[in-house]
């Protein structure tokens, strides 16, 4: 084991809370601060040590928060400052910390400071966006993720200018290239930092520095409606590592022990190092999207493809993702989010018959990896996507604005809601499940967005009593992960790397060995254990089933059954 250094966040789970959808407390249909307050106790009962919360601020919600109006007030809709910091104080009496979401790339088009700078050009906000007059002609083409056109450049009568908006149109980007941009977003951290939050996680951050010499892009990225190759080009800008050393030097390295977590969509392995490293005073962890990647269809938007996934793929690539960061840095691991659909879904098999293994070796996996896990709200109790058949039950602006642009190409749009019933965001963003009743405990009006109907036998009550669910088993991982350390930091040896069903790996330090075994498939097979790996007891620390087959060294695995053993 390296000289690794130690870290609060390095031993923690991360539990991310998509406050939407989690639970509400006033018939409204939508989840809301005091309903998560009333969770706090569920929450603590998972043995995680961090929340991730999601946008909670002024918003008009044309992106369900992520495009915030006012950094400093909480939306009405979710409560009041009072009752955030009725939330912080909750969490830290259960030994939870809190980390909000720092949304910096862009503000909405109703903040303050936009409103300012569209009304002229010599308004003193104009230079917090970044704008292009008109009489220099059509600017170079960006590609924007939201807009039905995908135009990054919207253009505004007031001033006869475009302005720049990677996201939505009501998501105008900040110019991070502006110092007193950079003040006013510092200033703002100070804010809540100084309520007590214990850090941030940082939204879109390597999109923030652009190259305002606009460049022209090439014929073939012009082209290009698939989210990643723009993704790469926008997280290249110049500046990037100077803003965030400035953010550490002004104001992280003021706050004792908090975390910062980026979302750094289009940055390679290879470029991911320096953000984490910890000489260069930046950031504490990132999070990738290179897993995310695997089983789509390369340039088109979310196209499901089986042949571009592959067990030996999944594994080489979360093996060089540990790799690059055994020596210096951290990682962090996730296989779903509000972003992606439900991990069950996408990685391990919803079917009644497999569905409970499959999220149980699912939650294994994260919770057995050398790096931070962050753990999407719901996937503890392995629900499921929703699978919406028609767009009128879609909700998220990502969908809604691709097939408007597909509607406007004469695209094919029945192909487009196939493919969004296994990609789709609003498969992870339905209501968590807490009973078995109508709304599912999440609600006693109409929910923003369909509940999953599987909830009458997907959801916590059942769960809670259920000693075999997902959820008791969850609970033991986080158990088991703080009791053996050798989860957190010890070495990942990745074993038998071709074998096409089960991913096999060890963590060892200097005084204890563990031995994974995850069976990734839908059938039963024979795995003779790796050649060395002497088990100091055949009874397992861990087991998704409640059998086992093991005879000389070798385990006849359940489809999806997953097993920990210790190793002499
Ligand atoms: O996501 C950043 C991002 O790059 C997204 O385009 C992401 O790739 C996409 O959702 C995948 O389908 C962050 C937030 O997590 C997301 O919810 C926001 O919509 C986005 O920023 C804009 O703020
Ligand atoms: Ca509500």
């Amino acid at each position: 084991m390296g000289t690794i250094d130690k870290a609060w966040w390095k031993e923690t789970v991360i539990y991310q809370v998509y406050i939407r959808s989690f639970k509400d407390s006033n018939g409204d249909g939508i989840g809301d601060l005091p309903g998560l307050i009333s969770k706090l106790d569920y929450i603590q009962s998972l043995g995680v040590g961090l929340v991730w919360l999601n946008p909670i601020y002024q918003s008009p919600n044309d992106d369900n928060g992520y495009d915030i109006s006012n950094y400093e007030a909480v939306l009405p809709t979710f409560g009041t400052i009072a009752d955030f910091n009725t939330l912080l104080t909750g969490l830290h009496d259960r030994g939870i910390k809190l980390i909000m979401d720092l949304v910096v790339n862009h503000t909405s088009d109703e903040h303050m400071w936009f409103v300012e700078s569209r009304k002229s050009r010599d308004n003193p906000y104009r230079d917090y966006y970044h704008w292009w007059p008109a009489e220099k002609g059509k600017p170079p083409h960006r590609h924007s993720f939201f807009d039905p056109g995908a135009d990054a450049w919207q253009y505004d009568t007031a001033t006869d200018a475009y302005y720049l908006h990677y996201f939505s149109k009501k998501q105008p980007d900040l110019n991070w290239e502006n110092p007193k941009v950079r003040q006013e977003i510092y200033q703002m951290m100070r804010f809540w930092l100084d309520k007590g939050i214990d850090g941030f996680r940082l939204d879109a951050i390597s999109y923030i520095a652009k190259d305002t010499n606009w460049p022209e892009v090439s014929e073939e990225a012009l082209k290009s409606r698939y989210h990643n190759d723009w993704s790469y080009f926008f997280s290249k800008g110049p500046r990037l590592h100077e803003y965030l050393h400035e953010m550490n030097r002004e104001v992280l390295s003021h706050y004792k022990d908090v975390v910062t977590i980026a979302e750094t969509p289009g940055v390679e392995i290879h470029e991911a190092l320096p953000f984490v490293h910890i000489d260069r005073q930046e950031l504490s962890m990132l999070y990738h999207f290179e897993g995310m990647r695997i089983g789509y269809l390369h340039g088109f938007f979310k196209r499901p493809d089986p042949e571009g996934y592959s067990l030996p793929l999944f594994k080489g690539l979360y093996t060089d993702w540990n790799d690059i960061f055994a020596q210096e840095g951290w990682g962090t691991i996730y296989l779903g989010n509000h972003d992606q659909p439900r991990m069950l879904s996408r990685w391990g098999n919803d079917a009644p018959e497999f569905r409970n293994a499959a999220s149980k070796l699912l939650m294994t996996f994260l919770l057995t990896m050398r790096a931070t896990p962050i753990f999407y709200n719901g996937d503890e109790l392995g629900m499921a996507n929703i699978k919406f058949d028609n767009i009128r039950h879609y909700r998220d602006i990502e969908t809604l604005s691709m097939y408007q642009y597909l509607q406007s190409q004469q695209g094919d749009l029945d192909q487009f809601i196939r493919d969004q019933q296994f990609g789709a965001r609003d498969n992870s963003r339905t209501p968590f499940q807490w009973d078995a009743t109508p709304n599912a405990g999440f609600t006693t009006g109409e929910p923003w967005i369909t509940i999953n109907a599987d909830h009458v036998f997907v959801n916590e009550e059942a769960q809670d009593a259920d000693g075999n669910s997902p959820l008791n088993y969850f609970r033991r991982l986080t158990q088991l992960r703080k009791e053996h350390p050798v989860l957190v930091y010890g070495d990942y040896k990745l074993y038998d790397k071709d074998h096409e069903q089960v991913y096999c790996y060890t963590r060892t330090d200097d005084i204890s060995s563990i031995v994974v075994v995850l069976n990734f498939s839908n059938e039963l097979v024979h795995y003779p254990l790796p050649e060395g790996i002497v088990l100091k007891q055949a009874e397992p620390l861990m087991n998704n089933e409640t059998s086992l087959q093991l005879e000389d060294n070798t385990v006849v695995l359940l489809p999806w059954q997953a097993l920990l053993f210790a190793v002499g």
